[in-house]
């Protein structure tokens, strides 16, 4: 008996010694949007002005952030996301790699307008060069309408981001209690609050009672696997999107060319199909140097290299499963390291 005592005795002891966990350091990096924005009236959901909210107001209007971080804020932008630029990128790639390789940060989460949310997780998600969980999270409503959902994604991505579970996953985005990776997500709808999807090859999990429960992961390189680095970068190699519809003709391709873009991404119809209108053109554009991706206006699946067109005699590359406007930042991105269609194309295989 008297030795049960003395255990028990010595385990509450030992217990009332345990510190409490401490909890994780969060960086919040505003950048504007409708997670920042205010309508007229609080049944304003569209019509309404995005980023006017500051990003110590978005946190104090949450005070159960401090039950799952320690939070603080920077206002690195306050813009709408239409108004999103390379420069911006390059700005707050530098500022994400800076923080995180401080000790004293444990996560970032970046607030941002959801027009190229997708794109902004993507560019992070190739030049990210830490383990430590980035996510990114807006709002389809502005923060002054009926069941806002910015105040519950900011506290979801906080979480997320304090979570170990999170760390080496890539780039995440989190909004309407789901876990999406930033190499397929996209925004699928104008206005409803279940606008981010990943709709054929599926998100990675959810976030439900203030836990992220994981359930896959994604498989192509990101963030300290890949061989992109801006550090150094003060800006990106020019590439525009041609968009394929019936009756295109060459013009777009023509005028990206004259601009001096050194990339033009071809959003085809289906599988990439290019109209024989634009061929001469796009063929052109290759023979002075200019890098093109076939890509597809569709959004899902697998562009196939040499099926609507014979990329090895054209000298084309296929974007993969990546959208248009992803495989633009890819190849952005591959510019800064060779102009080879080879090496390009493996890295759309890889990334
Ligand atoms: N204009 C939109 C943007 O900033 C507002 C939003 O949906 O966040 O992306």
């Amino acid at each position: 008996m008297m030795a049960l005592f003395v255990s028990l005795f010595f385990v509450s002891s030992v217990r009332a010694e345990a510190p409490a966990p401490r909890l994780a350091n969060v960086v919040i990096l505003a950048t504007g949007g409708t997670i920042a924005g205010t309508g007229a009236t609080s049944t304003t959901t569209v019509g309404y002005t995005a980023a006017t909210v500051g990003v110590q107001s978005l946190i104090k209007a949450v005070p159960e952030l401090a039950k799952v971080a320690n939070v603080t804020g920077e206002q690195v932008f306050q813009i709408a996301s239409e108004n999103m630029s390379n420069e911006h990128w390059l700005i707050l790639a530098k500022r994400v790699n800076a923080l995180l390789a401080q000790p004293n940060v444990d996560g970032i989460v970046i607030t941002h307008g959801t027009d190229t949310l997708e794109e902004t997780a993507y560019f992070l998600d190739l030049v990210v060069k830490s383990r430590k969980p980035v996510v990114l999270v807006g709002a389809m409503r502005p923060s002054t309408a009926l069941s806002a959902d910015g105040p519950i994604n900011l506290y979801n991505s906080v979480l997320l981001a304090a979570s170990p579970d999170a760390v080496g996953k890539g780039v995440l985005v989190a909004m309407n209690d789901q876990i999406q990776a930033a190499r397929e997500v996209t925004k699928t709808n104008t206005s409803t609050l279940d606008s981010f999807r990943t709709p054929e090859l599926g998100m990675l999990g959810y976030i439900q009672g203030s836990k992220p429960f994981f359930y896959r992961a994604s498989t192509r390189k990101h963030t300290v696997d890949t061989e992109f680095d801006v550090s150094a970068l003060s800006a990106l190699p020019a590439v525009d999107i041609v968009y394929g519809h019936a009756n295109v003709g060459p013009v777009a391709v023509d005028a990206f060319v004259a601009a001096g873009d050194k990339g033009i991404i071809h959003a085809g119809v289906g599988d990439g199909s290019l109209a024989s209108k634009v061929v001469p053109a796009l063929k052109s554009a290759r023979q002075k140097g200019v890098i093109i991706v076939r890509a597809s206006r569709v959004g899902q699946g697998i562009l196939a290299r040499n099926g609507e067109a014979n990329d090895d005699e054209l000298d084309f590359v296929v974007a993969d499963t990546l959208n248009a406007q992803k495989a633009r930042i890819l190849l952005m991105l591959a510019l800064t390291k060779t102009n080879s269609t080879r090496e390009i194309q493996r890295m759309f295989y890889t990334y």
